[in-house]
């Protein structure tokens, strides 16, 4: 029978199982983590100017540490500079988890946490209802913009919540990244649902272009091990092939002829390298930051 593929986000224990593997075997957190130690300082040069507070908004903050550390570096260009942190997150376990990182984390006495239990198209729904058109100086998309129904939409309305020196950062997979080569091949075999889109930092710098919107792009070369992919019964290998798939348990569920297709694909040079008999996938991500102009 054709396809008993069920995506990977009908089944969040194993996504969570799969996305714990991905960031061990990646250096998806190390690259952010150098970009906001090296770049973000430039990024936010300005958005605090004659301010006393700025107002920070995080869409799909997870377990927020990313923010946690992007928050220390905005503390660090204003000193004493009072900081309302909103937090845009669906998920309860994750907000949870947020909370919790809160409560353990040193320095963090000149800044407020909101969190919103709800999917950016719900914030932005409520912001409309409400008319309370709110303006914030900083706003943040780290690897969600897959999860939203209309992207166009979203970048507008985000870009209308910046206040007159706001930047939107975003973060997603490069467009010649080894993810992008994947779905364009695949995706339309994959158990693509309506809750994931097949998008990249390309994508989005093209929508900007046709809104006219300014805005400045940086490279985060990243890594991502996959030997364990194809170590018979390797089980954190099955994993990643989950995630690089968005498929639960690939390994058993895809169609023979697919799943042959698709590992060989994953050795090749459009996808992956091989350093010292490792198989390295090229999971580079863009920074995307847009201006309010
Ligand atoms: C849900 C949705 C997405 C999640 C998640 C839970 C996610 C990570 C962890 N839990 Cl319900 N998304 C995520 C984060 C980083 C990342 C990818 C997904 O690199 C992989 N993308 C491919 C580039 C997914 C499309």
């Amino acid at each position: 029978m054709e396809s008993a593929m069920r995506s990977l986000l009908s089944d969040n224990s194993r996504y969570v199982e799969s996305f714990r593997v991905f960031l061990k075997n990646s250096t998806e957190h190390q690259c952010m983590q150098q970009f906001i130690e090296t770049k973000l300082p430039e990024v936010i040069s300005s958005i605090g100017n004659e301010k006393s507070t700025l107002d920070v908004l995080g869409i799909g903050s997870g377990s927020g540490e990313i923010d946690l550390q992007m928050l220390s570096k905005i503390q660090a260009k204003y000193p004493g500079i009072l900081i309302n942190n909103n937090i845009v997150e669906p998920s309860a376990e994750q907000i949870f988890c947020y909370k919790e990182r809160v409560a353990k984390t040193p320095d963090l006495d000149n800044i407020t946490f909101s969190w919103h239990k709800k999917t950016s198209t719900e914030y932005e729904h409520q912001v409309n209802e409400q008319k309370e058109y709110r303006k914030y100086d900083f706003i943040h998309m780290i690897q969600m913009l897959y999860y939203v129904k209309d992207v166009p939409a979203t970048l507008k309305f985000f870009r209308s919540c910046l206040s007159p020196n706001g930047k939107l950062l975003i973060i997603l997979v490069s467009g010649e990244s080894g993810w992008s080569t994947l779905w364009k091949k695949y995706g339309p075999r994959l158990p693509l649902n309506d809750l994931c889109l097949y998008i990249t930092a390309g994508d989005i710098t093209d929508m900007l272009r046709s809104m006219g919107a300014q805005y400045k792009s940086y490279d985060l070369p990243s890594d991502m091990d996959i030997t364990g992919c194809f170590i018979e019964g390797d089980r954190n290998g099955e994993l990643l092939l989950d995630f690089l798939t968005e498929t639960c348990d690939f390994k058993k569920n895809a169609p023979s002829d697919l799943r042959d297709q698709i590992m060989k694909d994953l050795q090749s040079p459009e996808c992956s390298t091989t350093k010292d008999g490792k198989i390295i996938f090229n999971n580079n991500l863009s920074v995307v930051v847009v201006g309010n102009e």
